[in-house]
């Protein structure tokens, strides 16, 4: 068995097959790892989550922001916004098919055996990886509960507070741990919220740094996947982080990583529509150009 991870599809589909194929992707065999952000945006979010479903049993996936906007619509507790391209999933006649296996994903996987864990966006540097997994679990139980499920959606949205506090409780606790594992991209060293920025490296705000560099950050050592920041354009410093967000809905290349051999592909579609390729060795950093460009 192979582990594959790939990030951010956002409704990606083609790019998504040609990796699978490229990699001679064996369903019952090999495992394919999801960085989350599943769908929205991109030309085909309803096929996304159709072939994702029918291949579930192969599959970990982790839930993003734009996965869990589409449950809160689902539920009509948040309205599609202009740029949205959920209405075909939402509409379609196995949409509670497809919601509810959306509502039974994680947000944190641990692989043991590996010693990785997949998210979205990341893990706070003031949290080890229990105190993470017990946080993310609590939210986890909420999506699968169904008198918790709808409350838990409706206050999910907001920003506040920006920091973590243990004595937080109800949606207002379960909020900040989902703005943690599925919005963030810099905070400061106690784990303080900056959810205005999402440009690269340099613009973070005074006092503050991406989550992963910050020197006291409670699970280095631990290796960790994660999607979300495209302007990263795929690269991160640290040891041991992945970056997997290449970008593939807003015209760049969705990547996949072989997580045993810690190899790169990628994937993109031309002006054509034809699909190109390229294979980068675990050494490069960053993302792979496209061999057409
Ligand atoms: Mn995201």
């Amino acid at each position: 068995m192979t582990v594959y991870a790939v990030g951010d599809l956002q409704g990606c589909l083609e790019p998504l097959k040609c990796l699978l194929k490229r990699v001679s992707f064996e369903p019952g065999k090999d495992q394919l790892w999801l960085v989350g952000d599943l769908v929205n945006r991109g030309p085909q979010s309803l096929e996304t989550l159709r072939f994702l479903y029918a291949m579930r049993d192969s599959l970990v996936c982790v839930l993003g922001n734009h996965d869990l906007h589409l449950l809160a619509a689902g539920r009509n507790i948040e309205r599609l916004k202009k740029g949205d391209t959920l209405r075909e999933i939402l509409e379609a006649p196995d949409a509670s098919e497809l919601l509810d296996w959306l509502r039974q994903q994680k947000l944190l996987h641990y692989d043991a055996q590996r010693d990785i864990a997949l998210v979205h966006a990341g893990i706070p540097p003031q949290w080890t990886l229990k105190k993470a997994l017990r946080c993310a679990e609590e939210v986890e139980e909420a999506l699968r509960d169904d008198n918790r499920f709808e409350p838990f959606l409706d206050g999910m949205y907001g920003n506040e507070p920006a920091k973590w506090d243990k004595e937080l409780h109800g949606v207002t606790r379960l909020r900040v741990i989902t703005n943690y594992f599925t919005r963030m991209r810099f905070c400061t060293a106690e784990g303080k919220l900056d959810l205005k920025s999402k440009e690269g490296l340099d613009s973070a705000p005074d006092g503050y740094a991406p989550w992963f560099s910050h020197k006291d950050r409670k699970t280095k050592g631990l290796n960790i996947i994660f999607g979300h920041w495209a302007a990263l354009e795929g690269r991160c410093d640290e040891p041991g982080v992945y970056a997997l967000d290449t970008g593939c809905v807003w015209g760049n290349v969705m990547t996949m990583l072989n997580v045993d051999t810690r190899q790169r592909i990628s994937c993109d579609c031309d002006e054509h529509g034809n699909l190109a390729a390229s294979t980068q060795s675990a050494s490069e950093a960053g993302p792979s150009v496209p061999a057409s460009r």
